[in-house]
């Protein structure tokens, strides 16, 4: 007789897997674990990861991982959950000491953060299934400690949401984690463009008419010692927050990647 296991991550929301599920699809492997789609046999209502795979049993839409409550603290804040999706911000961008990548599914993005190790390194386009802990850092929702497995490569890079910067700033948490993009900005304020090597990150204002709001430059990214570009111009980015008090609900910045997020405006 062989019988079927209350698992524990039944509770992470995979009622579903109580009718069809028999394994955890190693979702707990350290390291990364190959190509492939060794897990995706069913999908999880909804839960498609990018590219139309579906996530898998047990993989929760990133949408919900990053559900907040009233004050703008996730729901979930640590909960050990399973996502999967799109890498956005591969490995070493952010950040060098510690670990800051950001993934996206179809329904949305999201900081995955450890500290003081990189116990993978993801590329763009790299398809990841993630488990770890739901934290949050000055406002900022991450999976923290996480473990990866690597279920492809080369996928496509998502769409970045055209959003405005008077949105950013005036309901940012719907965007928190996005690959986004501002269209025809100029800097209107906060610090000058680091046109020198800074020591520290750079924050600006830009304003496309709509009305102002954060554009941020990671002092580790290539933009330290840049000229400043022309005005107006387009901008891609991953939309990070801080905000180091409750409510949290203000403080929300796009961030670029590449110094090729940033192209003339098309306007
Ligand atoms: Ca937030």
């Amino acid at each position: 007789m062989i019988a079927r296991t209350w698992i524990p991550w039944v509770l992470g929301g995979c009622l579903l897997c109580l009718l069809g599920c028999t394994t955890q699809q190693g979702a707990s492997s350290p390291t990364a674990s190959g190509t492939g789609g060794a897990g995706a046999a069913t999908s999880q209502g909804g839960a498609a990861a990018s590219g139309g795979v579906d996530a898998g049993p047990g993989v929760l839409p990133i949408i919900e991982a990053k559900a907040g409550d009233e004050q703008g603290v996730p729901l979930r804040l640590g909960q050990t959950v399973t996502i999967r999706g799109v890498v956005t911000v591969p490995t070493g961008l952010f950040s060098i000491e510690n670990h800051e990548i950001y993934v996206q599914d179809a329904t949305g993005g999201i900081s995955v953060y450890e500290v003081a190790q990189q116990s993978i390194q993801a590329a763009l386009g790299d398809d990841l299934e993630v488990t770890g802990t739901v934290g949050q850092y000055e406002g900022k929702t991450e999976i923290d400690a996480p473990l990866f497995v690597l279920r492809g490569t080369g996928a496509p890079a998502p769409t970045p949401e055209a959003v405005t910067p008077a949105q950013l700033c005036a309901d940012g948490e719907q965007f928190e984690g996005n690959l986004v993009a501002y269209r025809g900005v100029t800097i209107v304020g906060g610090e000058p463009w680091p046109t020198v090597d800074q020591a520290g990150n750079t924050n600006l204002t830009v304003d496309d008419g709509s009305g102002p709001c954060a554009l941020r430059l990671d002092h580790q990214s290539e933009f330290n010692g840049t000229p400043e570009p022309p005005q107006p111009f387009d901008v891609v980015g991953v939309v990070k927050q801080y905000d180091p008090t409750s409510p949290y609900f203000s403080g929300h910045e796009l961030q670029p990647r590449f110094l090729s997020d940033v192209t003339p405006s098309g306007r």
